[in-house]
């Protein structure tokens, strides 16, 4: 605990100046003009500012009925909430966006063209801001849970870029949610010591817990037009109680981390873990808790219920991530009981929680979800049929690219078994097959590390593709042996992508009977 620093319930703006600029949100939205860039906070679900953008979502939509022009510039963490994306997306108001999204209409919209996206690496983003490539940054709209006397920012559930967006923009608008709870401070980690080349200097990182910052960020008081008090829940959605496939793929992975202990690969606690988002993930969390594994650690980017459970019951001993990504019954638990968790959360800026310097020396193990994988192991993390883009890439590449072992998994099909996610090449790729080193899907895992690609593509048909699938993938690989213009990496160049295109034309990747 800081002394002084935890806010009062009762009064969650400290600051006498900065309560003199509390204004409801209809009033601070109007700070924000039609072609402006807006560095909103959030990452995946937590900590999003939720009424201002709401508030300019309306105003956008009343000038689209005047007739009048008006989107903006969306620069955010990763995903965040209805409130924002959705909303903005329903005013047709966002004109470019980056990093990571979820939400579905935003989704359509970029897949429709209507919005332009770019999607990075998300421990990416707040360097490239500060290399100037993305322009300038008009004005940062940030949800904190409290304000300190001397008007330092208390943040909410999640940190984000909120540094970075808080630093360039010309204006700051603070959105304080009294839904978070008062008792947050201590948890963050503002790293305040990042610097471009030639003055980069090393992150001082050893293990997951180290702080190396400050509590809180810190903002200029000048540059605040608008605090705006809002008292609003995250809204992520619910888990999936762990269907069949997820329980086997989690069952795969654990036999491989016992496996690995046992040969003397992996020490007993494991290497900190980093978990991506989705059911699968959460359920490989699970597995972990029945686990054999103690004193675990995590450093990682959300921390959702599966992890959470982890550290409840002192199966995990500490937790590095950038912002939590819980239900809405864990939240209010959580909420309703922060203290039993402090000192074992370290709450930091996404440049931090995803740097790969500190993944690459902590020697993380990566746990990440994917679309589709070829059979040389190149995932496919972010577009359906190559062109449609479901969610980004997120922090999936600066984890794989640099873990000690990079993990990625999926159920051997989609959509009701039309479509094999292991397929003869994949449509996009991600991560090349340098950066995937096992694969695990509800048939099997291949563990591909020291493999060649003709020995990764016998492993990953035999283990991990459907049988439905397989007998038309083995049929594949050999007819390519045969016939490819090399043998190092044998694809038919005509048919590599004709799985794509069946499902494209008949909607199943399924061989005509
Ligand atoms: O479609 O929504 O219409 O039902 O894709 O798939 O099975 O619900 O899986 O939620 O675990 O997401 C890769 C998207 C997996 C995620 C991805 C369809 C499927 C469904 C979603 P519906 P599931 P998940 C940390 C790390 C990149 C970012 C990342 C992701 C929908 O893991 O976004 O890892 N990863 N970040 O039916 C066509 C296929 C398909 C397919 C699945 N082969 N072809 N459709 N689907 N496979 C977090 C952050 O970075 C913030």
């Amino acid at each position: 605990m800081h002394e002084g620093a935890s806010v009062d319930d009762g009064q969650r703006i400290q600051s006498a100046r900065l309560r003199a600029k509390v204004t409801g949100a209809d009033e601070a939205a109007r700070f924000i003009a039609p072609g402006s860039t807006v560095g909103m906070s959030g990452f995946t679900g937590s900590g999003y500012p939720k009424a201002v953008p709401t508030a300019l979502a309306a105003r956008i939509e009343a000038e689209h009925a005047a007739g009048r022009p008006f989107r903006v510039r969306v620069w955010t963490g990763a995903s965040t909430g209805p409130e924002l994306d959705g909303a903005l997306a329903r005013a047709a108001g966002i004109e470019f966006r980056l990093p990571y999204n979820s939400d579905p209409l935003v989704r359509e919209q970029i897949n429709a063209g209507q919005m332009e996206y770019f999607d990075l690496h998300l421990s990416q983003v707040a360097p490239m801001a500060w290399q100037g490539f993305l322009g300038p940054l008009d004005t940062a709209v940030i949800e904190v849970s409290g304000i300190t006397p001397d008007g330092a920012l208390i943040p909410s559930s999640s940190v984000g870029n909120n540094k970075t967006w808080i630093d360039q923009a010309r204006q700051v608008i603070v959105e304080v949610n009294r839904w978070q709870s008062a008792h947050l401070d201590g948890m963050h980690d503002i790293y305040y010591g990042t610097a471009l080349p030639p003055h980069r200097v090393p992150i001082p990182i050893l293990r997951p817990g180290d702080r190396i910052g400050e509590p809180f960020l810190r903002c200029d008081p000048d540059k605040v037009v608008a605090v705006v008090e809002t008292d609003a829940p995250d809204r992520n959605l619910p888990f999936r109680a762990p269907d069949e496939a997820a329980r086997a793929i989690a069952g795969h992975l654990l036999e491989f981390l016992r496996h690995e202990v046992k040969l003397g690969r992996l020490p007993a606690a494991l290497l900190p873990i980093q978990s991506g988002v989705g059911n699968i993930p959460n359920a490989v969390l699970g597995g972990l808790l029945d686990s054999p594994f103690e004193r675990m650690s995590a450093y990682t980017e959300v921390i959702q219920d599966g992890m959470l459970d982890l550290l409840a019951a002192d199966r995990l001993s500490v937790i590095s991530a950038t912002g939590l990504s819980l239900s809405p019954p864990t939240a209010a638990a959580f909420n309703a009981d922060v203290a039993r968790y402090r000192g074992r959360i370290v709450l930091r800026p996404q440049e931090i929680s995803n740097h790969p310097e500190v993944i690459r020396r902590l020697g993380c193990l990566a746990m990440n979800g994917l679309i589709e994988a070829d059979i040389y192991g190149a995932v496919n993390s972010t577009h359906v049929m190559g062109s449609r883009i479901q969610n980004g890439i997120g922090g999936s590449g600066d984890f794989a690219r640099n873990a000690y072992i990079s993990i990625f998994m999926t159920p051997s099909t989609a959509k009701e078994g039309r479509i094999s996610t292991i397929v003869p090449q994949a449509s996009h790729v991600d991560h090349i097959p340098q950066d995937v080193q096992v694969i695990v899907t509800e048939q099997g895992l291949a563990d591909l590390r020291g493999l060649s690609p003709k020995q990764r593509a016998r492993q990953i048909i035999e283990r991990c593709a459907h049988p439905d699938f397989r007998p038309a993938l083995e049929d594949y690989f050999e007819r390519a042996r045969a016939h490819a213009y090399g043998q190092q990496s044998p694809s038919l160049l005509t048919e590599a992508l004709s799985w794509h295109q069946r499902y494209l034309d008949t909607g199943s990747m399924r061989p005509s009977p």
